[in-house]
């Protein structure tokens, strides 16, 4: 049998499989991830461990979070948290490339369920210094720009805090990863421990702001005057780009990868050659000197991830909901459908780039033609049914803010109008049960129901205030062009 990846077989892996480049046994808790999923593992991690490498660091192995399952922590804990990137790229000549590195920076890993305690120790430890999160949109449990108070997870961490607050920890298991924040924040206050610097790194407009706002109305709600005083002294949120594209693992990657090694490794990811992190260079404390592992420190991040979330995840939207219904199985093959490439082309032309102020140095045509060519990228597999998952909270990060800029710019956005009702007729395809077509959305029901019922699709969807604020929704020109490109789609 195939010896499983772990701190003891690592050595017998496969030369030209690549090793941490730092030991993992000598490297000490530093950094706490809220939501160790694929994208944490493929990025963060790897920027981590490269930059504990450049700096001669030992201090900043990660103690990652799940969200919810214990299933990441029963993949990486039998590994000593290891586990392998596995790169897939194209050479000079179009060939398939995979390249196997070993990740050994996260030392340990918790689920909500059952080791709040252990994580809440954890964010009021002084050598703690950085907390970075990955939790997807719709793990921020937002109600329009708020914070849920409504969602039962929030309920439970906001009871647990106000526990807290009134006698003894509590450690009940957290409910949302806001709460689990906002109550290691208190238990540090508390502690009156080091400063500590959170890093937001999902795809949503200004990600510091709203995480520290969120934060904020949590502790609000639970009475924690004091710990929001102490928080708003010692602890930073800046803003974050963050940019890989990280497909689900397949049973064939796994496969690849234990051909490459020798090894076999239940917590392999899989990703692109290409990745990028912009950093607000805003820090309370201590953090990785990431600056030395790829990254960019910067003062100002907001034109760099508006260009990507405008452009780049604008694109891979379009491109799934309009190839999702196309039969386009791939991202891949969605791009490579030339009309529809021209298409998503003519979108980041005519409504997209006229709404960005480029970042220093960065030509953005050159820049759209850069993304389309990495979800050309046929090694990939990443499927236009997984980038579809979630619209209702990718739509308003993604696309209605090109709408609002180009409505006040007085034009009329045919483009991005088309992109929004590729994304209807998607709904309204899955909703009617079309094989292949999931509708996975923390809105499916709400959007099932506006689905069903003929005509009018596009004015029952705009009527779904959760995602479509009253200022587009009754704005009669993106009507008019929602209405005829829906017409037109279907
Ligand atoms: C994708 C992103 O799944 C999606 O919605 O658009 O995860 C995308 O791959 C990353 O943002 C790339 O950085």
């Amino acid at each position: 049998m195939t010896d499983r990846l772990s701190l003891t077989t690592v050595t017998r892996a496969a030369p030209g499989v690549a090793r941490p480049p730092v030991d993992p046994r000598a490297t000490t808790v530093g950094l706490v991830h809220l939501g160790i999923g694929a994208f944490h593992r493929a990025h963060q991690a790897v920027h981590t461990e490269d930059a504990m490498a450049a700096a001669e660091e030992t201090t900043w192995g990660i103690h990652a979070v799940t969200q919810r399952s214990a299933r990441v922590a029963e993949q990486l804990r039998p590994q000593d948290g290891l586990y392998g990137v596995l790169t897939k790229g194209l050479d000079g000549a179009g060939r398939p490339t995979a390249d196997l590195r070993v990740v050994g920076a996260v030392r340990d890993v918790s689920f909500p369920g059952e080791q709040t305690g252990e994580v809440l120790a954890r964010l009021a430890d002084p050598s703690v210094h950085v907390v970075t999160l990955t939790v997807t949109e719709k793990g921020y449990r937002r109600a329009g720009d708020r914070l849920d108070l409504d969602d039962p997870g929030v309920r439970t961490d906001v009871a647990a805090l106000a526990g807290e607050l009134r006698g003894t920890e509590v450690d009940d298991p957290a409910g949302s990863p806001i709460g689990m924040l906002a109550r290691g924040l208190a238990r540090r206050a508390r502690r009156d421990a080091t400063p500590i610097t959170v890093v937001t790194c999902d795809n949503i407009v200004q990600n510091g702001a709203m995480l520290a706002g969120l934060v904020r109305q949590l502790l609000a709600a639970a009475g924690a005057d004091d710990v929001a005083a102490w928080a708003a002294e010692h602890a930073a949120f800046p803003a974050t780009m963050v940019d890989r594209i990280v497909p689900a693992t397949t049973d064939a990657d796994r496969a690849e990868a234990t051909r490459l090694s020798g090894l076999r490794d239940e917590g392999l990811v899989v990703a692109e050659p290409f990745t990028q992190w912009v950093i607000e260079d805003s820090f309370a404390g201590p953090r990785p000197a990431w600056e030395q592992a790829g990254a960019t420190l910067t003062s100002d991040v907001a034109p760099f991830e508006e260009a990507k979330l405008r452009i780049l995840n604008g694109s891979h939207s379009y491109l799934a909901y309009r190839g999702a219904v196309l039969g386009h199985r791939t991202i891949a093959d969605a791009v490579g459908d030339h009309a529809l490439r021209e298409e998503v082309r003519a979108f980041v032309d005519e409504d997209v780039i006229p709404t960005l102020t480029p970042p220093p140095g960065v030509d953005l045509g050159e820049y759209r033609d850069e993304v389309l060519g990495r979800f050309a990228n046929p090694a990939l597999g990443h499927t236009t049914i997984q980038v579809a998952m979630d619209g209702s909270q990718k739509l308003p990060v993604r696309l209605l803010g090109t709408v609002r800029d180009r409505l006040a710019a007085g034009a009329v956005p045919h483009r991005v109008g088309r992109a929004v009702a590729a994304w209807m007729v998607f709904v309204a395809r899955s909703a009617d049960g079309e094989a292949g077509l999931v509708l996975d959305d923390p809105l499916a029901d709400r959007l099932q129901e506006a689905a069903a019922g003929g005509d009018g699709l596009a004015d029952r969807l705009l009527g779904l205030t959760e995602i479509f604020p009253a200022e587009l929704a009754e704005d009669e020109r993106f009507r008019a062009v929602v209405r005829e490109q829906v017409a037109d789609l279907t």
